[in-house]
């Protein structure tokens, strides 16, 4: 990973706080935002890498949708290595995004192709698939289109193949959401966010990012057609599941 630059778009007081966009100020700083925001971040892309040996399969395609600057690419890239025949298709609909990443992926060696598309996600063609990961990504999308496109990601899967999600989540107990809430509230400060920087960010995102319950992820998962649904990571408000089909 290149050097990031820190994150300090939100350090600041700003007269009005606009809805949160991935442009070219966000891709300078992206690595250490969401380092310092994502309590778990390197041990999920770690676990998506594991996940990605057992689960990749011969001939098939494996997926990073959103993939921002391509880290979970790498990190199941970096898994790949002894299948025979896979490739990896990495899309994001932020143009900034996927030049940032095409450079940053070219700066790794690797014999496994990657095709670093611009693409909104909810039209690209997913099929052959035998590992899918959305790291981050599916909270952007409107709630309404999340099961559509859900179901698009299963029906692209082989029998076996696996979907890779991890999302912000809210708890069903107002009460207990509250605790999490603040203990990620927490963790951004101990990594040197200020009180300003957290509550403008929450501002600029909250039209942006709706986040379901756990409980919400799980059905749907169930809705599409995976019989295997299980959470293999958590930390605070944060959870990585594993949906097999
Ligand atoms: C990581 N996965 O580092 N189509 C394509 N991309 C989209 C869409 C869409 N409809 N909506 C949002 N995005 C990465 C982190 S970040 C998570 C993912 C975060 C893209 C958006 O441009 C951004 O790059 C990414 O989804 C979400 O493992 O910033 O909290």
């Amino acid at each position: 990973m290149h050097q990031s630059k820190k994150d300090a778009i939100f350090a600041e007081p700003l007269t009005q706080v606009s809805d949160f966009v991935f442009d070219q100020n966000v891709v300078e700083v992206f690595p250490d935002m969401i380092n310092r925001s994502v309590p778990g971040y390197q041990s999920i892309l770690q676990g998506i890498g594991q996940l990605t040996q057992k689960f990749a399969q011969p001939h098939s395609t494996i997926y990073d949708l959103g993939c921002s600057l391509g880290a979970a690419t790498l990190a199941m890239r970096q898994n790949l290595s002894a299948v025979n025949d896979v490739r990896i298709t990495a899309a994001d609909n932020s143009n900034a995004m996927i030049e940032r990443c095409r450079l940053h992926l070219d700066g790794y060696r690797s014999d496994v192709p990657v095709d670093v598309v611009c693409a909104d996600i909810r039209e690209l063609a997913i099929a052959n698939a035998s590992v899918v990961t959305m790291n981050f990504t599916l909270q952007f999308i409107p709630q309404d289109q999340r099961q559509a496109l859900l179901q698009r990601i299963y029906d692209g899967l082989k029998p076996g193949g696996v979907m890779l999600l991890a999302e912000k989540f809210k708890a069903a107990d107002p009460a207990l959401d509250e605790v999490l809430v603040n203990l990620h509230h927490e963790f951004k400060r101990a990594n040197g966010y200020s009180e300003l920087e957290i509550s403008q960010k929450r501002a600029a995102i909250e039209n942006v990012m709706r986040i379901d319950t756990l409980e919400t992820h799980q059905q749907r998962l169930r809705n599409v057609g995976f019989s295997a649904v299980q959470v293999w990571f958590q930390c605070y408000n944060f959870t990585a599941l594993l949906a097999i089909k």
